[in-house]
């Protein structure tokens, strides 16, 4: 089974998205996602003039020889543009094997450890009226998992905030936060982490008391605190009973989790920046996360980020891959094959696509009962309405950058 093409296709139904395309002599199409949040053209170059022209004429049952020729071949290893790249191509392969094989991926994976997959939504709110009526619509949603994302006096604009804006031509239509703004340049937003630290504490304590104890209640912190200011959050934080506390410190310094660690038990998660099992290992080892945060799109696809999931098993630490919009229906379905599969399976997130993404990629997932299931046709179960991905060229969009009152950058 050889490949015989190779199209890379940007689209930007609701917001951009990267897909290769892989076609073999047999006739079979594998789907990989690419996209890179702001940076996307970055990866289709990476795709385009460097790892194409390698792959016309290989043989696409061998995944894992593809996989290292095109990590070692490469020789400049690791990073989000190579990594994202390179997941593409092994996730298009997976799905080329998988139909193949006549059978849906996780069957391929090693079948299905679990019925569906628990996930999670993103309410959020400037104010607690507004935050509960979005947790009151993801209920009705049927989510037993909720992510809380709240304003925070005297800060405009910040991240995780729904209501901030609607997108063109979803009008009147509540849609989940699409960090990336489509313009020729970054939108700053301001930051007091100060503030942040005297307010989260205070909305967890409304949204249990009007919610109840039971509901897993998740928090993304967004890489903006130093290790001590997040041991501080974790231990304020510990009477509501978090399902995790995300990214609390920038990702870079894996050894800031230590401090974090020894100062409270509320359950840690990070990884959605990161690219390869390297970024993971002193967490993993010292046992310093609970929860691996990566998504298949931007962890060197399905065969690298299975390597470390099995490594964190050994540890206990379980998946909860990254699925915002900027995961594309190609790399949530992926990721739904994996996750159903595994057993460290832990939580997914979940952020609806917008309609005319649905219109472009064709999806055969399930959602029932706050449970998602990636479906049982063979393969991924995605198909991209070539045509209706040409009707959506590329717009320029960036995510926004933060400063500080003092005008300081400070990370996102
Ligand atoms: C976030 C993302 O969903 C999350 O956990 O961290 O929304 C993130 O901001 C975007 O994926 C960036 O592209
Ligand atoms: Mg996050």
């Amino acid at each position: 089974m050889i490949i015989e093409s190779a199209e890379v296709i940007v689209t930007s139904p609701d917001r951009n998205f990267v897909t290769l395309r892989l076609t073999t002599d047999e006739g079979l199409v594998g789907l990989g996602d690419a996209t890179l949040n702001g940076r996307e053209l970055s990866v289709v170059s990476y795709l385009r003039d460097h790892v194409v022209p390698l792959l016309i004429g290989r043989d696409a049952s061998r995944i894992e020889d593809t996989w290292q020729y095109l990590y070692r071949g490469g020789y400049w290893r690791r990073g989000p543009v190579t990594m994202a790249a390179i997941a593409a191509v092994d996730v298009a392969l997976w799905d080329i094997k998988a139909q193949a094989a006549g059978m849906p991926l996780y069957q391929l994976l090693g079948g299905a450890s679990r019925d569906g997959l628990l996930a999670y939504g993103h309410a959020s709110g400037r104010d607690l009226p507004e935050l509960f009526d979005s947790v009151r619509s993801h209920l009705d949603q049927g989510f037993r998992a909720i992510r809380i994302q709240t304003g925070v006096p005297g800060l405009e604009s910040i991240y995780g905030i729904a209501s901030n804006k609607t997108l063109e031509g979803n009008a009147g239509k509540r849609y989940d936060h699409e960090p990336a703004q489509r313009g020729e340049l970054p939108v700053q937003e301001d930051w007091d982490t100060r503030a942040y630290l005297r307010h989260v504490p205070t909305v967890f304590e409304a949204v249990r008391a009007e919610f109840g104890p039971e509901i897993p209640l998740l928090h993304d912190a967004h890489h903006r605190m130093t290790p001590i200011q997040a041991a501080k959050l974790g231990k304020s934080l510990e009477p509501y009973d978090l399902f995790w506390l995300e990214d609390c410190t920038p990702a870079e310094n894996q050894d800031a989790l230590r401090w974090v660690r020894a100062h409270t038990t509320t359950p840690l998660a990070i990884g959605e920046v990161f690219n390869t099992v390297w970024d993971y290992r002193t967490l993993i080892q010292e046992q310093l996360i609970d929860y691996v945060r990566s998504a298949v799109t931007h962890t060197g696809g399905i065969s690298h980020l299975k390597k470390i999931l099995e490594f964190a098993a050994q540890y206990q630490i379980k998946s909860g891959m990254h699925g915002p919009t900027d995961i594309s229906p190609v790399g949530m379905a992926a990721a739904m094959h994996l996750g159903l599969s595994i057993h460290n399976f832990g939580i997914q997130e979940y952020m609806r696509h917008g309609e005319k993404t649905d219109s472009v990629f064709e999806q055969s997932f399930t959602w029932n009962g706050g449970l998602l299931h990636p479906g049982d046709q063979p393969g991924l179960g995605v198909t991209l309405n070539v045509d209706a991905a040409g009707t959506y060229p590329y717009v320029k969009a960036y995510l926004p950058y933060n400063r500080l009152a003092d005008g300081t950058v400070h990370d996102w």
